[in-house]
């Protein structure tokens, strides 16, 4: 397969003037016409005509109303065409219903849906399918549906017809269209200039009770991106629709968002507190996109950073002024860390702006989003938030209507500030996590912190350069009391020390608060001080870092040296956990122990080799050993924190994550008596499903998993959480057997994503299970990628990067992953993206 470089960016020949499309859908045999008119482009020199097209079958085509016989060629076709602008007509033919991988136009349970990003639009027309051609589309479809849908405003609707307009231009990765037997949950909104727009959510019969909280959440992102942006709705309808089968969570189509369904339907007996919780802030992403993707877009795909690490930024802190700062923060981190950091750690790792890729489908990461959200935010936390907000319009003012590069983003920060950038760009450029020393020394009265960073060579890139990093710091005194509030140290070589003068008594650094930058901290710390921290630290993140801290440290040691766990840090825990002023949630997430996957790659970089079985086994020691020294608050708090009717904000889901996570430890000790009674009581999926989760994690739960089966057969998205369950929480020896099991099921499938990645995303995510020495679930996995790549290559790339981290492990583990590797990627034909993602993990 061919490598695209960023290099090698050339404009299009032809501007577009406008697109009319008809569609006559047939399940196998929809013809799409196509009308564009082109112009010549006087900023490109390359007048090559070539259109986009895959999977098509060319009826007809014509120029200016001459039929033509375009050349047909790898991925498109060429033609020759006037010098002047000219009309290009064609007419195709393509089959939804066989198509499988869910890009381009495709059927789902009798539905017609579209996902044109990154590369989809080319299975549906021949066009120069490439974000910096941006047009404006009219489109009309006809069909024997009661809900015709596409992007923009209505102008038409008719018998078997409708016809949509969309007055802005936009590139054809935000082309959509749905048609189906759909019903509506209505509602609208008044923008901040008077107009009013109509909201729509678009389910299939059965699910219109489910949208409610979605639609709540799209009204409250449109109020928050007024207020906080100053960025209002731009047409005169916003539909959304639920589909079921799905490769990503959600597509931001201008004007017509397509979900996949477990990304907006939501019920209180059907969806769990972290769902609620995820849902409002996908919804808001999708919607925020409207500005920041949408009405500015991205010139080529390596600038897919430019709108995700943005819209993502925006999203978390949307989600922060709904909810708890303090608590979104933390979980961002935790999922940073799970994988973006263990991204940056293997054969994967790339810049948030890569450089070259073979398949865009590959590069929709944890490192373009979530290390692209953090640039933004530590670009935010050294300009200031009022900088910051006047860089932001001055983007939206200079770029409304273009397709852009991170160039044109921080050229608006440079110029609205006066500051140079050309350092901080390199966190665009660079891959790896930085690794950050800090050491402290005190001399009368003045503390002085020394950092230096390096950051590890990473595929294709050594010998990095500093870069600039955002150090939130403040200093609490030996008597508990903050003497210097958070203040942010600007580092920007690659060593640097700062000095604070005139303190009394040395105090103890809180270093990173709030996580100020995505880098590892490492520091000579002991648990002493740990714990000082983690009870005086005013930073909540800081607060919560030093008790995970504690938790890291103890495991380790008994990993490696066999020790038993310190009463330190089971009483540090312990004060958190019955401190009344602390958010409930807070405590839950301190009460939390670092995942198998976490602690595997620490063992890793402190040089011993991890052994996952082992890894297991002491942690499930500690969680018995925290039931045990908790034996008298358990129940304690698992009664204060019982909560009323169920409401899904902050307040009841924080609750309620500290009840479940408590009822897991007295699950340990009561043989499940408590999480059995609160099964049978619970009316809420969060409670349901946690009181299992609490059985299963104990070794019990046979009756409730059949009970939980007979009762919800019916409802595909908690059936989700019925086959990850079991795969989640299998013992090591048999977690593969159990996901073989599973896909054997009359309910499973491989042709929906989500039913898939419950299984077997499950199965990767149990790290003991996974790795277990049998190798079984290595063979399993690998077989299921192989018969899968036939169906969905985007989903199977992306599930091969189970095996990304194969290389921290023993000789016989390396052995076998690699032969499973090696086999995936001898398989006759296998997609482009898996290939290049199986080489790359290889390489
Ligand atoms: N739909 C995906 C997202 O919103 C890709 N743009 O992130
Ligand atoms: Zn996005």
């Amino acid at each position: 397969p061919q490598t695209i470089y960023l290099k090698d960016y050339t404009p299009f020949g032809y501007r577009i003037e406008s697109v009319d499309l008809t569609f006559r859908l047939h399940p196998t045999a929809t013809r799409v016409i196509s009308k564009i008119v082109f112009a010549p482009n006087p900023e490109a020199t390359d007048k090559r005509f070539f259109l986009h097209g895959e999977e098509l079958e060319l009826i007809s085509a014509t120029v200016n109303g001459d039929p033509i016989t375009p050349r047909l060629v790898e991925g498109g076709l060429e033609a020759d065409v006037p010098e002047g602008p000219f009309i290009w007509e064609a007419e195709v033919e393509i089959s939804p219903q066989t198509n499988t991988a869910l890009e381009g136009l495709y059927m789902s349970n009798g539905m017609y849906s579209t996902q044109c990003e990154a590369e989809g639009f080319r299975k549906i027309t021949y066009y120069p399918d490439r974000p910096d051609v941006m047009a404006v589309f009219t489109v009309r479809v006809e069909g024997d549906l009661p809900v015709l849908l596409s992007n923009g405003n209505p102008v038409e609707r008719g018998a078997g017809f409708a016809v949509w307009h969309d007055p802005w231009p936009k590139p054809s990765y935000l082309f959509a269209l749905v048609a189906g037997e759909l019903i509506n949950h209505p509602d609208t909104f008044t923008t901040k200039s008077g107009r009013e727009v109509e909201l729509n959510i678009w389910v299939r019969p059965g699910d219109e009770d489910k949208c409610a909280f979605g639609m709540e959440a799209l009204k409250k992102s449109m109020k928050w991106d007024e207020d906080t942006y100053g960025r209002e709705y731009d047409l005169d309808i916003f539909n959304i629709v639920a589909v079921d089968d799905f490769n990503m969570g959600a597509m931001e189509n201008k004007g017509l968002n397509i979900f996949n369904s477990s990304c907006v339907l939501t019920s209180k007996e059907t969806s769990t507190d972290a769902n609620f919780e995820r849902i409002e802030g996908i919804i808001a992403h999708e919607y925020f996109h409207n500005w920041t993707g949408n009405r500015i877009t991205c010139r080529d795909w390596f600038q897919l950073c430019l709108k995700e690490g943005l819209t993502v930024y925006r999203d978390q802190m949307f989600s922060g002024d709904m909810r708890s700062h303090a608590v979104k923060r933390i979980e961002e981190v935790m999922i940073l860390r799970a994988r973006q950091f263990r991204e940056d750690n293997g054969p994967l790792a790339h810049p948030v702006r890569p450089e070259s890729f073979v398949e865009i489908n590959n590069f929709y990461t944890a490192t373009v989003y979530e290390k692209g959200a953090e640039i933004i935010g530590m670009l935010r936390r050294l300009i200031g938030d009022e900088a910051y907000r006047k860089g932001c319009d001055l983007y939206f003012d200079r770029h409304d209507g273009q397709a852009v590069t991170i160039e044109d983003w921080l050229k608006a920060f440079e110029d609205a500030t006066g500051r140079d950038l050309a350092q901080f760009k390199q966190w665009y450029s660079q891959a790896g996590t930085p690794r950050l020393k800090m050491e402290e020394s005190w001399d009368d009265g003045t503390l002085t912190l020394t950092f230096t960073q390096s950051t590890p060579p990473t595929p294709g890139q050594s010998g990095k350069k500093p870069q600039v990093i955002p150090i939130a710091v403040g200093l609490i005194s030996p008597n508990g009391d903050e003497v210097v509030p958070t203040t942010v140290l600007e580092m920007t070589e690659a060593q640097q020390s700062f000095t604070f003068e005139g303190l009394g008594a040395r105090p103890v650094a809180s270093v990173l608060r709030d996580f100020s930058a995505p880098v590892i901290l490492e520091r000579e710390i002991d648990n002493d001080t740990r714990a000082f921290l983690l009870a005086h630290d005013t930073d909540p993140f800081q607060k919560w870092e030093m008790g995970r801290a504690l938790a890291k440290d103890t495991l380790m040691s008994m990993i490696v040296k066999g020790t038993k766990p310190s009463f330190a840090y089971l009483d540090a825990i312990k004060s958190v956990l019955v401190d009344d002023g602390l958010d409930p949630a807070f405590r839950a997430l301190s009460l939390g122990l670092p995942a198998q996957d976490d602690l595997a790659q620490s063992l890793f970089d402190a040089g011993v080799t991890p052994d996952p079985q082992r890894i297991f086994e002491a942690r499930e020691e500690l969680r018995h050993l925290l039931s045990a020294h908790l034996r008298e608050v358990l129940p304690a708090l698992y009664k204060e924190n019982e909560t009323g009717a169920f409401v899904p904000d902050a307040e009841g889901s924080g609750k309620r994550s500290l009840r479940l996570a408590v009822l897991s430890l007295l699950s340990l000790r009561d043989e499940g008596v408590t999480a059995r009674a609160l099964y049978k009581r619970a009316d809420n999926m969060t409670e349901q499903a946690g009181a299992l989760q609490a059985l299963l994690s104990a070794g019990l739960g046979t009756e409730e998993l059949q009970a939980f089966e007979a009762q919800w057969k019916g409802d595909r998205l908690v059936m989700d959480k019925w086959f990850t369950m079991q795969v989640a929480s299998a013992v090591p020896e048999t977690a593969a057997q159990v996901a073989e099991t599973l896909s054997r099921h009359p309910a499973f499938t491989n042709k929906n994503p989500n039913r898939f990645r419950a299984v077997f995303g499950a199965l990767s995510a149990n790290h003991a299970g996974f790795h277990h020495e049998s190798g079984a679930a290595y063979r399993l996995l690998a077989d299921q990628l192989i018969t899968l790549d036939a169906i969905n290559p985007q989903i199977t790339a992306r599930m091969s990067g189970a095996f990304e981290t194969w290389k921290r492990y023993d000789a016989d583990r390396q052995d076998m992953i690699r032969a499973e590797l090696e086999r995936i990627l001898a398989t006759p034909g296998l997609s482009r993206d898996t290939t290049e993602m199986v080489s790359r993990i290889l390489a």
